[in-house]
């Protein structure tokens, strides 16, 4: 028989041969290899007597739990794209996903049933189930009594397998259109290249909402056969609990700024672990030094997009060279990377300009935005990822990427992406602003953190604490301002556009 495209497929290769061992592991309970296959079968066999046409859209907005992992999997078993959403997403956020994705099942925490149901049958989705925390809800229900014996559905390579959402400048929201290929390649290359194995034990405590927890970290321990401990979210007290009994954890960079905080994160909580990856945000020099000195671990730094999965790593080999802090590392087989100037010709070692790529991860375009795709592509193939970088450098070698900055305007708070135009749209709207200005300001936590400077209509005065509850309502939290500033006017340049360096100079 042809070999299945199917990444369920792909990835189920790696099982072990002993379906009995432990594959998930919570505070909880235990869920064996069997039980993934049955679970997702499950869900799997639900979604298939839908009768959905191939490539429907099954929209998810739930906590972390081991049944949402299964919705994934059943996802991709039953040929269906999984769409997930950030638990933050506030109803106008997600009504736009709805309404733009056209999902035939959308699946959420039974605490927002009202409000999605509603926003279900204004934005045509025919089917709406519930899924808590704990994994109970009318998914787990309906699948209690689904076969668990589905036969994962025959998938081409470029057939959908994910839709992952990524803001645009323009403050819409693209869909990032992600086939069986591109993730089933990413996952194997990374299998490769960070020496996966089954003895690993990976600590899982990343959202599975993005790339890095759904895709990077599952993928990882799932196609290497390797247990995961897995955690609703970061929590030190957790975290320094299961450390010793882990191989290998992922984090963005706020993750290791709050274990480095802990004086119990000591070596000895270390002993057993072999990889500590970081990415999604920039990890600053001083973390990742403070962390080899505490732990005697290098933190591996590597680089990628949603629309792309990974695309750098720094080496894990000792051999393969030095993981150098600051730096993303090298490109990963099979992918390249160039760095080139305005007229998309490349630049020399050691200068800085727009990083753009290719190769078998990345994405095919954003969902039905075929001039935004295009805009986002060069006539001859390469993808432009927005973001700034150099190869080489002083004391770097030539063929490691570093990245300096973003074209695009983007703030990255904690590992999440906030546009700063979505959330001025918002603030320009509300009574008594003539215009504000969204900027990302350094943050010991979070990375960067979201400050918006705002011009009052003239002779007004405006009430802070008010217009932050206000946004709270629209706005998911980690987008709305940590603080407001009140100015007479925003500084502009002589072409009239706002000086967004001169407030980040002015508030950081
Ligand atoms: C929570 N808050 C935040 C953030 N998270 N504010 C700004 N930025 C954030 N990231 C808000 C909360 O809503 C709350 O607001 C207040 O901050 C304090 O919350 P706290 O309890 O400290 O938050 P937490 O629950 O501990 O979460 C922080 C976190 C979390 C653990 C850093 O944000 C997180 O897990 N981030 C990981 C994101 C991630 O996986 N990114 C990968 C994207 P209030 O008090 O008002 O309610 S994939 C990607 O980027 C690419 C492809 C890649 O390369 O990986
Ligand atoms: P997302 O839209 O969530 O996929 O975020 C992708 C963006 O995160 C990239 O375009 C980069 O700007 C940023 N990013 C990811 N990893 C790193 C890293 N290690 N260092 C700096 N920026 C990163």
């Amino acid at each position: 028989m042809e070999g299945n495209a199917n990444l369920y497929a792909v990835l189920a290769e790696g099982f072990p041969s002993d379906r009995h061992q432990v594959a998930i592991q919570t505070p909880e309970q235990a869920y064996s290899w069997n039980d993934i296959e049955a679970m997702s079968g499950r869900v799997a066999s639900l979604l298939h007597a839908l009768q959905l046409p191939a490539g429907s859209r099954v929209a998810v907005q739930v906590e972390k739990s081991p049944m949402a992992l299964m919705l994934y999997l059943g996802t991709i078993r039953a040929g269906l794209v999984y769409l997930p959403l950030n638990t933050a997403y506030k109803a106008s956020e997600v009504e736009y996903f709805l309404t733009d994705a056209e999902p035939a099942v959308i699946v959420c925490d039974s605490k927002n049933l009202g409000w999605v149901t509603d926003l279900a049958q204004k934005t045509g989705t025919p089917h709406v189930h519930t899924l808590d925390a704990d994994g109970s809800g009318s998914l787990a229900a309906a699948a209690a009594s689904a076969s668990e014996n589905f036969q994962t559905v025959q998938s081409q390579p470029d057939d959908l397998a994910a839709i992952l959402y990524t803001s645009g400048t323009t403050g819409r929201s693209k869909g990032a259109m992600l086939s069986h290929r591109n993730l089933s390649s990413n996952a194997q290359v990374l299998k490769e290249y960070w020496g996966w194995h089954s003895d690993d034990v990976l600590l899982h405590m990343l959202p599975i909402f993005h790339v890095h927890g759904l895709f990077v970290a599952s993928h990882g321990a799932l196609l290497a056969g390797a247990k995961m401990i897995w955690l609703p979210k970061l929590d030190i007290d957790q975290a320094l609990a299961y450390l010793p009994e882990s191989t290998v954890m992922m984090g963005v960079p706020t993750y290791y700024v709050r274990l480095l905080a802990d004086p119990r994160f000591t070596r000895e909580v270390c002993r057993n672990m072999r990889l500590f990856i970081s990415g999604s945000a920039p990890l600053l020099h001083e973390t990742f030094n403070e962390f080899k000195d505490r732990t005697g671990h290098t933190i591996l730094e590597r680089y990628g997009m949603s629309e792309t999965i990974m695309l750098t790593s720094n080496p894990y080999e000792a051999d393969a060279g030095e993981r150098l802090g600051g730096t993303v590392g090298r490109p990963l087989p099979g992918v390249s990377v160039r760095v080139v100037d305005e007229n998309d010709e490349g630049v020399a070692v050691g200068t800085i300009g727009n990083v753009q790529v290719k190769g078998p991860n990345v994405f095919s375009g954003y969902w039905r935005m075929p001039e935004k795709t295009r805009e986002e592509f060069t006539a001859d193939g390469w993808f432009r990822t927005g973001d700034m970088g150099l190869f080489g450098g002083e004391g770097v070698p030539d063929d490691y990427l570093t990245i300096v900055g973003r074209s695009k305007d983007l703030i990255i708070s904690g590992g999440y992406n906030v546009y700063p135009k979505e959330v001025e749209l918002l603030i320009d709207a509300l009574p008594g602003v003539n215009e504000s200005a969204v900027i990302g300001v350094p943050d010991p936590d979070f990375g960067e953190a979201v400050v918006a400077v705002v011009v009052p209509k003239e002779g007004g005065t405006l009430d802070a604490d008010a217009m932050l509850t206000a946004l709270k309502q629209d706005l998911a939290n980690f987008k709305v301002p940590k603080r407001i500033h009140f100015v007479p006017e925003l500084v502009r340049n002589t072409m009239g556009k706002v000086q967004k360096n001169a407030l980040r100079d002015q508030y950081k």
